[in-house]
């Protein structure tokens, strides 16, 4: 495959409500759709996977354009390239900017299935038919508030409910839901949230048998993180602070965690995530399919991924309803029973929806060289 062209798709789509975490709230979403063209025509479609403040991680929509166009494009356009998985380590004279690296990766891996009339899931080597779906909701006014929203999704079909938490909204909106929902997987999230100076604190959410707790402590910590699981019975989940193979490799080896979230964007893209999986596999570390609120795109790459076997736990592709009016994608992402069917179409499995796209585009960009 070689690359004759790449599309920036500048949109800005509205969130349906707004999404609150420890590190902030978000309302609609800036993000840059990658197209890359291949020179017999064919399409493939990435997503930056970011927002507009670099809250989660260090970048934000912005970044990630302009480490496109001054590096990563220009490293890969014209350049032969035999199969995505070589993408990854021909982008590693980058410096980090992983979610800016992973959606040019991922639209090649896009592009490359197609041209083999094949899904991603397929070249990945992913078997399964249908993934689990959890919902993760934001930070709620009150328990109450929260408790309702549970049921709600609870009723749906979700598999699985994670709650996000802070200092001042924890114990007591998990005690809630618990009181309520005595038997739902339910687990939480403290996007960094809290230190081990917290530790007796967090200790408290023992008696609620949650899945696991997800990245309570700082975003760039795997040391603190095992001090904490070793004093926690509910399994400690790293989102955050693991970037690569690497990071999985010393954090497993440390005892920081049970479990991984992984997110294409956070390490680099799907060659990437698919070696966490394996390594996480051969470790007996079960792994889920994290979500930043991504477009159509972005989550048509998640389904396919998460096709893997290892992906044991529901992860956090809610459907297209609970995120946007309408998708860009044709056709929406949908949920049956708390379960998504991986699409048997080749390449991500949906098409972006050029009408759709116009209504929420901001500006393309065409680049040649
Ligand atoms: O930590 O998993 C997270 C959204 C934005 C940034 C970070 C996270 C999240 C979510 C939402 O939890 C997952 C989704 O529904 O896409
Ligand atoms: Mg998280």
């Amino acid at each position: 495959l070689t690359i004759k062209e790449v599309v920036l798709h500048h949109v800005n789509v509205e969130l349906i409500a707004p999404f609150t975490t420890s590190f902030g709230t978000m309302e609609n979403k800036d993000v840059c759709l990658v197209e890359v063209i291949d020179e017999s025509g064919i399409s493939g479609w990435g997503e930056t996977v970011t927002s507009n403040e670099p809250y989660y991680n260090e970048e934000t929509t912005f970044t990630t354009v302009y480490m496109l166009k001054e590096f990563l494009i220009p490293r890969l356009i014209h350049q032969q390239i035999n199969h995505p998985a070589e993408v990854h380590d021909m982008l590693q004279f980058v410096r980090r900017n992983n979610i800016a690296k992973a959606a040019l990766e991922t639209a090649i891996w896009d592009a490359f299935a197609k041209k083999n009339n094949q899904s991603i899931a397929e070249l990945l080597g992913g078997t399964k038919k249908e993934i689990e779906v959890g919902k993760s909701i934001g930070i709620q006014q009150s328990p109450a508030v929260l408790v309702e929203k549970v049921r709600q999704y609870a009723a749906e079909g979700f598999r699985k409910i994670k709650v996000k938490i802070k200092p001042g909204a924890d114990i007591d909106y998990i005690d809630a839901v618990r009181a309520e929902f005595p038997d739902i997987a339910l687990m939480a999230d403290a996007n960094s949230a809290y230190t081990l100076a917290d530790a007796d604190h967090l200790k408290k959410l023992d008696q609620y048998k949650l899945l696991m707790i997800e990245q309570p402590l700082a975003h760039d910590d795997i040391i603190d993180h095992a001090t904490l699981q070793k004093t926690l019975e509910t399994p400690v989940c790293l989102d955050e602070s693991i970037h690569s193979l690497e990071d999985a490799r010393k954090a497993i080896e440390l005892g920081s965690c049970q479990i991984i979230n992984i997110k294409i964007g956070r390490v680099g893209g799907l060659y990437e995530s698919k070696r966490i999986h394996d390594l996480c596999a051969e470790h007996n570390i079960p792994v889920w399919c994290g979500g930043m609120l991504e477009t159509g795109v972005g989550r048509a790459h998640n389904i396919q991924l998460t096709a893997l076997h290892n992906f044991t736990i529901p992860g956090d592709t809610a459907p297209s309803s609970h995120y946007w009016s309408e998708d860009i994608v044709t056709p929406e992402i949908t949920m049956n029973n708390g379960v998504i069917y991986v699409p048997s179409e080749i390449g991500i499995g949906y098409e972006v929806d050029h009408e759709k796209l116009a209504k929420v585009l901001v500006r393309t960009e065409k680049i040649t060289t």
